[in-house]
């Protein structure tokens, strides 16, 4: 799914590769056959968050383990394949393959002793792997507790705050993604800020900005505590989160993973259809006491056995059965495909959904041409041969300078000001982003039904406006910025007139 930028700097790798000696050469192949791929998403968080989950509810699988006392040690990556396939990758370097188990989950013992696993890869044949590769990751230790000094040396820069045991080359598979999801509960404290700073130095430079990182609102059904419709609540609350971070994410989506996880893989059976329409027949005090906390549903009379009540409240919880209780009530005769689509609206996860395809399908190209753009830097600045490092400079150099890259220098500059580096007033700050992340001149310009000559004549303008900050209004930081601004609204309106 590569688009025009990705394309070009690969083809620019292989220019450079043949000019270059061995080992630039290779690093080089490895940055030109990473620009080919889907775009990679790390879901990042806490400890118990509702990562993997939430993981689940992307692939439409259950497959990465969420059970209570399960937790995620090792990093896990899932992309497409041909065939469903778990490879355990070793520190060492060794690949010992294992079949899924019999519920079709990643086996809870993967043979080797974490503590010697780099990461878990997995190929399924699932669609939804198809355009998007995703990485689980450990749940992050509070910052203070434990930055791996062995990891910091090997992967060259500081690590996120992952648990101690976390080595390099987790590390590594998780600084390799391309974008973020933070996976939040309940308030955004400070030091899930700090942690997610730390997560960003760890990763590429494009890693963790506005224009490549979402923030999640998980398990917001338990808001109201029990049945309690937590939107009216969850609503507000995401906005407040999304205005704390606005350094940190593009926005801030509440979800309920858990019904998306049960919906969208399908684990509702007909048998459990009949058991909540079973319970939808009580008297309506009756079923207020029994949703009215876990330990009631458990215990109360009802006409559902104890396995069953269990089940319901691992797959649904009490806000998902109080739901399902009422769609019931209102049409009895309702099949669980249609609960389950009803499920999944109910949980939020159509806007995460449609938020990933804005924030990162859409800018894909661009984030991953920005990536290597990064790497290649940094290889710039690694190389040991003299002839090499110039090599690499001057083709970095030369992306920058093109028309054609600009969109480049527009997402650098953005990502400056989007990370508080460079300051600019906010409405600024606001249309220098949406001028790097879209190529939609009246979505940047706030024109949706503007004609041709309007919509050219309106970047024109904001080309005059950015020219005078640079030249008037600013120090040198911000006048780089502006100038690179204003170059991409010139250009804009060249485009838009044509
Ligand atoms: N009520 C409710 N429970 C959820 C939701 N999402 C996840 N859970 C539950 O929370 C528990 C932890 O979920 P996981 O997805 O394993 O969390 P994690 O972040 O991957 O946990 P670690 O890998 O241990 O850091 C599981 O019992 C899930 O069923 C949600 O939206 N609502
Ligand atoms: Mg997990």
């Amino acid at each position: 799914m590569s688009g025009p930028l990705s394309s070009s700097v690969a083809t620019l790798c292989d220019e450079i590769a043949a000019r270059t000696g061995i080992e630039a050469g290779n690093q080089l192949r490895q940055i030109r056959d990473r620009l080919g791929e889907p775009l990679r998403v790390a879901i990042a968080g806490r400890l118990k968050a509702g990562k993997s989950t939430l993981v689940n509810a992307l692939i439409g699988r259950r497959v990465a383990p969420t059970a209570v006392g399960e937790c995620t040690r090792v990093v896990t990556r899932f992309r497409y394949g041909p065939a469903d396939r778990v490879d355990v990758v070793c520190r060492d370097g060794q690949r010992r393959s294992l079949p899924l188990d019999d519920d079709g989950m990643i086996p809870q013992r993967l043979g080797v002793p974490s503590s010697r696993v780099a990461y878990v890869d997995v190929t399924l044949t699932s669609a939804k792997l198809r355009d998007l590769t995703v990485v689980d990751t450990p749940g992050l230790a509070s910052t203070d507790a434990v930055v791996s000094a062995r990891a910091e040396e090997a992967v060259g820069v500081s690590t996120a705050p992952f648990d101690a045991d976390i080595d390099a080359a987790s590390a590594g598979e998780v600084a390799a993604a391309e974008a973020v999801v933070y996976v939040f509960t309940q308030a955004v404290r400070a030091d899930d800020v700090r942690a997610l700073e730390a997560f960003r130095d760890s990763s590429a430079r494009l890693a963790s900005s506005p224009i490549n990182a979402l923030g999640v609102f998980g398990k917001v059904d338990t808001l109201a505590g029990g049945p309690g419709d937590p939107w009216p609540i969850a609503g507000p609350l995401a906005e407040q989160q999304a205005a704390l971070l606005a350094r940190t994410v593009s926005d801030v989506v509440p979800v309920v993973a858990l019904l998306a996880e049960t919906a969208e893989a399908g684990r509702l059976t007909d048998a459990d259809g009949a058991a909540l329409r079973e319970l939808a027949k009580l008297p309506m005090e009756q079923l207020r006491v029994l949703l009215a906390s876990v330990d009631l549903f458990r215990s109360r009379p009802a006409p559902i056995d104890a396995a069953r009540r269990e089940r319901l409240l691992t797959l649904l919880d009490l806000y998902g059965i109080g739901f399902a209780l009422a769609q019931y009530a209102a049409d009895p005769h309702l099949s669980t495909g249609e609960l389950c689509r009803r499920l999944v609206a109910a949980s939020g996860f159509p806007r995460l959904r449609q938020t990933l395809e804005e924030s990162f399908r859409w800018r894909a190209d661009a984030i991953k041409a920005g990536w290597a753009l990064a790497r290649l830097e940094r290889l710039a600045g690694h190389t040991r041969d003299v002839k090499d490092r110039e090599i690499l400079r001057d083709a970095v150099e030369r992306l920058l300078r093109d028309p054609a890259y600009h969109r480049l220098r527009l997402i650098d500059a953005a990502q400056r000001v989007a990370t508080g580096a460079v300051r600019l007033p906010a409405d600024w700050e606001a249309e220098l982003t949406r001028l790097a992340t879209s190529e939609d001149p009246r979505w940047i310009l706030r024109l949706p039904d503007a004609g041709a000559d309007e919509v050219a004549a309106a970047a024109r303008q904001a080309a005059n406006r950015w020219r005078v900050y640079a030249v008037a209004g600013a120090g040198p930081a911000q006048s780089r910025v502006a100038q690179v601004a204003h170059r991409g609204f010139h250009l804009l309106a060249q485009q838009a007139a044509r």
